[in-house]
């Protein structure tokens, strides 16, 4: 075998590894960015980022426990919001949508069963940031933040029959009208 055969040989292997670097690494992103309203291992996600739907129609945690709705946003208990959302299109047809601005929500009601799973997603239509939260502390965890411009979505199960208020939190905003209620049937 001749020098310039073993380099040669060498840069093939290093092509080979890099290729199978890229192609596994590629079939990594496809798992952690799960196709939309599409399955996991453990239910079916709105969207990437969101907590699953159990085939029993229970949103649950990475863990497979039912995600509580009256803890703080974000912990590990509490239904996950989505990543960002690049077009309305990556969400399930059956999402609740709803924009927020500084002229309030829009629109800014809506109606679901009682136990239901609930996809409702926020899109932010000006330049400010906004954070949809329900009056009640048993609900506390089915928050939204948003960016200028931002979608992001959540998955909870509908608690039971009566009017939840809901706000925008950030200071000043709920005054000058971002509030609305979703109706529990
Ligand atoms: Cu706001």
């Amino acid at each position: 075998m001749t020098k310039q055969n073993i380099i040669i040989g060498a840069a093939a292997v290093v092509v080979l590894i890099i290729v199978g670097y890229l192609i596994i690494n590629n079939q990594s992103s496809v798992i952690t960015n799960a196709p939309q309203g599409t399955k996991t291992e453990k239910g079916t996600v709105a969207a990437p980022g969101t907590s699953p739907i159990s085939e029993t129609g229970q949103v649950v945690t990475q863990t497979g426990e039912q995600v509580k709705l009256n803890v703080t946003p974000g912990t590990p208990e509490a239904p996950q919001q989505s990543n960002p959302i690049t077009s309305p299109k990556d969400l399930p047809p059956q999402t609740i949508k709803i924009s927020v601005s500084a002229a309030g929500f829009s629109p800014s009601s809506f109606t679901v069963k009682s136990g239901a799973a609930v996809t409702l997603a926020v899109t932010a239509t000006d330049s400010q940031t906004h954070v949809f939260l329900f009056d009640d502390k048993s609900l506390s965890a089915v928050a939204i933040g948003v960016g200028p411009g931002e979608t992001r979505a959540i998955s909870f199960n509908a608690p039971k029959s009566g009017e939840y208020a809901f706000h925008c939190d950030v200071p000043g905003h709920s005054g000058r009208g971002e509030v609305g209620k979703m109706i529990v049937q």
